[in-house]
């Protein structure tokens, strides 16, 4: 075997959804800020997504992060986050995933109890407060970025569930928030085909009739996740399925969902500062959020939120690349 490609990565997994942390083997991407290297990235080199998120390297629900020198001097780390579906201007289990292995490899200094690693992402500066005990990190806190509601009570019509109501926030993502009892889908892991036809049938028709557009980024735009909340969920205590396009559910709570959850319940007046919301996943596990700063984003009103959960590293690997692989680009199948 002769490889024209070596990759180093740290594998892990944040509450059952997989982190892939390419630690060697890209080199520096071009770019002034991560978000400029993410549209080139998207642009001249996609090819390395597919290779390590695709069959047979990956599946239909990898995602991973690709660490980056930062562009920016104020960050320890930059970091470019990649799944199925393309490079995501922010992700919060990723980056729950990415400190947690930064700590565990000694790739950062690390101080115990807290470690605080600066991260350069895409959607902006991220701070990981990473609680330290034994050099084992046994939660992460990050610091998001500005989360905020573009629209409530909008109503889009979607084919075969009819006139449905819904608010559109963002939390590093843009996400559709969907009450389930509205609509009559039933929730619940038994219920997972169901979930994926209505979420993706609601992305859908919201990006043909109005698609959502960042007011400070234009190419931060499209809906591309479904937070379809739980029968019963309140405002402290919140359950949901996650529906993503191409057609997985995110297996973690979601930071950048529940950061959008947090600014939709904010916006409502139903969560204040300080407090908090247990969001959690289809797989019944937590991430916790805090509303922790009021702030605006051209000309909307915003929170700062802080979103903790855990991940835990799985092993390591490299992936090479031979000659004659008929799949170096990798596939997805169904
Ligand atoms: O945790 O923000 C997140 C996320 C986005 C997509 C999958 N997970």
């Amino acid at each position: 075997m002769r490889s024209g490609r070596i990759l180093h990565c740290v594998e892990s997994h944040t509450e059952g959804m997989p982190t892939r942390v390419v630690v060697g083997g890209v080199g520096v991407l071009p770019g002034a800020t991560m978000e400029e290297r993410r549209q080139r990235f998207m642009a001249e080199q996609d090819e390395l997504r597919t290779f390590l998120m695709y069959e047979p390297r990956g599946h239909s629900a990898m995602s991973g992060a690709i660490l980056q020198p930062p562009t920016r001097a104020d960050c320890d780390w930059g970091v470019l986050y990649i799944e199925v579906a393309g490079c995501l201007p922010m992700c919060g289990h990723g980056t729950i995933g990415v400190a947690t292995v930064l700590v565990e490899t000694g790739m950062v200094t690390v101080t115990e109890p807290v470690t605080t690693i600066r991260l350069d992402t895409p959607a902006g500066l991220v701070i990981a407060d990473v609680a330290v005990a034994n050099g084992r990190a046994e939660k992460v806190t990050i610091r998001n970025v500005a989360s905020f509601v573009t629209e409530l009570d909008s109503r889009v019509d979607v084919p075969g569930f009819g006139s449905v109501r819904y608010d559109m926030a963002y939390g590093g993502n843009f996400y559709a928030i969907v009450e389930l009892d509205e609509v009559g889908v039933p929730f619940g892991q038994d219920h997972a085909g169901e979930l994926m036809s209505f979420g993706m049938a609601l992305m859908a028709a919201i990006d043909d009739a109005a698609p959502p557009v960042h007011p400070a980024e234009p190419g931060i735009h499209g809906c591309h996740h479904a937070q379809l909340v739980a029968p019963g969920s309140t405002a402290s205590y919140s359950r949901h399925a996650m529906v993503i396009r191409p057609g997985y559910f995110d297996r973690s709570p979601c930071g950048t969902g529940t950061s959008a959850r947090l600014a939709q319940l904010h916006r409502r007046g139903l969560i204040e500062l300080g407090a908090t919301l247990e969001n959690e996943s289809l797989l019944g596990r937590p991430f916790f959020g805090v509303a922790v700063e009021e702030t605006s984003m051209a000309g909307l009103p915003a929170i700062i939120p802080t979103i903790t959960g855990s991940a835990w590293v799985s092993g390591t690997s490299q992936y090479y690349l031979d000659a004659t692989d008929p799949f170096p680009h990798g596939f997805l199948l169904g």
